[in-house]
């Protein structure tokens, strides 16, 4: 009860913090997204990382009013780079199940982006497969109204729930991340190597883009690109970032 109210005295004073971690062309070696990470700057405890907080902030139904906050924050940074002349690619926000399982979370979106006067040029979302399974028909619906705003979904730990492919293909979704277990361990397990490539190639037959996540060694990286994997993120290519560092490195060449 402690955190609960720690956490509620967090939100009405806006100590929460994105930072963006780039994900990167494996064509192009450009950034070509950005994933928004949360993070509690905690007057007490310092940077908190989301696994210590989120789970909380779900239980306690705060995840609507942080949710909604994060769309509005990724939004305004990413006009505020835009303004000053800076690359800016695509920002990708994270969303619990809490808050896509509401009907009115498309709309939530949209009027927390126009609260902040930014747009939602640029924004997209990653929500884990569990998560849309669990609902699939009410899922298409909000992920078209998303697209027809023009938000690309991207299915979040692909490979660790119980996705079924025949509503696989039905989804409306533009990109499959691949979970970083399956790239942690695939340079020692053939099994690992093998799930990467199918599902690379499962999405490509699916007309979507793979981004491999947890990329953290150069070997990692050239079995990805012999696979024809379509995008990295990882510690090899960056940390997440907090807003003010991020310039050099939007402004580097590939
Ligand atoms: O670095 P990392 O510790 O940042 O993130 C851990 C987990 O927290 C990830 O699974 C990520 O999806 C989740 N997460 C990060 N930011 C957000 C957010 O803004 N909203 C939600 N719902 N989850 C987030
Ligand atoms: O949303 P998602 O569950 O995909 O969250 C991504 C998580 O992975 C975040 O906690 C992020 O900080 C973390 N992460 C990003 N890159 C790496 C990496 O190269 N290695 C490891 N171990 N974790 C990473
Ligand atoms: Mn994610
Ligand atoms: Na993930």
């Amino acid at each position: 009860f402690l955190l609960d109210n720690k956490l509620r005295r967090a939100v009405d004073r806006g100590e929460f913090v994105l930072h963006y971690q780039p994900k990167r062309d494996m064509t192009t070696g450009q950034v070509c997204g950005l994933e928004a990470l949360i993070r509690w700057n905690s007057p007490e405890d310092g940077l908190v990382a989301p696994g210590k907080f989120i789970p909380m902030l779900e239980e306690t139904g705060l995840i609507l009013e942080v949710g909604a906050w994060a769309f509005g924050q990724a939004a305004l940074e990413r006009q505020r780079w835009q303004a000053t002349g800076m690359p800016t690619p695509r920002i990708a926000v994270n969303v619990s199940a809490i808050q896509i399982r509401r009907a009115d979370f498309v709309q939530s979106v949209v009027n927390a982006v126009q609260a902040v006067g930014a747009s939602l040029e640029g924004i997209d979302l990653e929500v884990t497969e569990s998560l849309l399974m669990e609902d699939v028909s009410g899922s298409i619906e909000k992920l078209e109204d998303l697209r027809n705003l023009g938000v690309n979904v991207a299915i979040d730990d692909f490979g660790t729930g119980y996705s079924s492919l025949y509503y696989l293909a039905r989804l409306p979704v533009q990109f499959l991340k691949i979970d970083g277990s399956f790239i942690y361990t695939m340079t020692a397990s053939g099994h690992s190597k093998m799930i990467v490539s199918t599902i690379i190639s499962l999405a490509h037959a699916l007309g979507m883009r793979v981004i491999a996540e947890g990329v953290e060694t150069r070997e990692q990286q050239q079995l990805l690109e012999a696979m024809h994997c379509d995008e990295m993120q990882g510690y090899l290519f960056s940390r997440p970032l907090p807003a003010e560092q991020l310039a050099p490195f939007l402004l580097q060449p590939g």
